[in-house]
């Protein structure tokens, strides 16, 4: 009884984020403070408001064909984008070797994952797809119409059950599968900043990372709160000659409003991905962005 009344408590402070980001979407309905470097990032810059908040944007809407899961049972899970005429696209370009990107991430962020869907020739989007544990989840497509700007669009899917939502302190360290990557670099609003991983294994700084969708590390942020996507660019390429496969990799962010971010590498090292994920508080907007070679925090 209590761990429901705990769940029901959580969804409906689950509706009113949704609600939120539903109206800084459509820039309609009132904007609580949190929203207002959101609103100020639309109108500087509409191309690059946060993506993930609303379910369609530019004329594009993102339908899953069944948002609901049992949890750990895997099952296809279908999608289509419908243009601005109501159908749907079938035309998109390759964008980090892939032409669909999905992100599927717990509401607390408490699990993530990236997949590529295939196309059927009529537009539908398949993948397998586990919703590991109960809970609410959002579903991020990342994508772009045949010559048309990068979009991401954002639904909610769930897996019925209780769950205890976790929540994450400020971490520079993330553990995964015996690798450590640590992170250097301030996340400062509204300005380009680097942001430097470095991946270790056994105490030995990994020098062989592999490339993964055209780089040494895919990163995305989420924003605390209302999971806004923001899109995260490597800084280089392999065989750019200046690029090298690890131990860091860098990457710019540009994050639209003071925060805790959470930040997912996707990294590819003896054939497996993995990822690396980390809680980040934005630095002060008033402060200098420090150069990434610093570490800017001595944890
Ligand atoms: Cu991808």
């Amino acid at each position: 009884m209590r761990t429901s009344t705990r769940l029901a408590a959580y969804g409906a402070a689950l509706v009113v984020l949704a609600s939120g980001g539903y109206a800084v979407g459509s820039a309609v309905g009132p904007l609580s403070s949190e929203a207002g470097g959101t609103s100020e990032a639309m109108s500087s810059a509409g191309a690059d408001q946060p993506g993930g908040l609303a379910a369609s944007s530019g004329g594009y809407t993102l339908t899953p064909a069944d948002p609901a899961f049992t949890p750990g049972a895997a099952k296809e899970f279908a999608f289509r984008v419908t243009g601005p005429d109501g159908a749907a696209v079938t035309g998109f370009d390759v964008e980090h070797d892939k032409r669909m990107h999905l992100i599927v991430v717990r509401r607390d962020t408490a699990s993530f994952q990236h997949v590529h869907p295939e196309m059927d020739p009529d537009g539908t989007w398949r993948v397998p797809l586990t919703l590991p544990a109960a809970g609410s989840y959002r579903a991020f497509a990342d994508f772009a119409r045949t010559g048309g700007p990068a979009i991401t669009l954002g639904v909610d899917l769930v897996a019925a059950g209780s769950f205890e939502p976790v929540t994450y302190q400020p971490s520079r360290t993330a553990h995964v599968d015996g690798y450590t990557v640590t992170l250097a670099g301030d996340l400062v609003p509204g300005r380009a900043s680097p942001v430097s991983l470095t991946v270790s294994r056994d105490g030995r700084e990994v020098t062989d990372l592999q490339p993964y969708l055209s780089a040494y590390g895919h990163l995305v942020a989420l924003r605390g709160g209302d999971l806004a996507y923001l899109h995260v660019h490597p800084d280089g390429s392999p065989g750019d000659g200046r690029t090298a496969p690890g131990p860091t990799v860098t990457f710019v962010a540009e994050v639209p409003s003071a925060g805790t971010y959470r930040l997912f590498l996707d990294f590819q090292h003896g054939g497996v991905v993995r990822t690396a994920a980390f809680t980040v508080p934005t630095g002060p907007a008033t402060a200098a962005a420090p150069p990434a070679a610093e570490h800017a925090h001595g944890h």
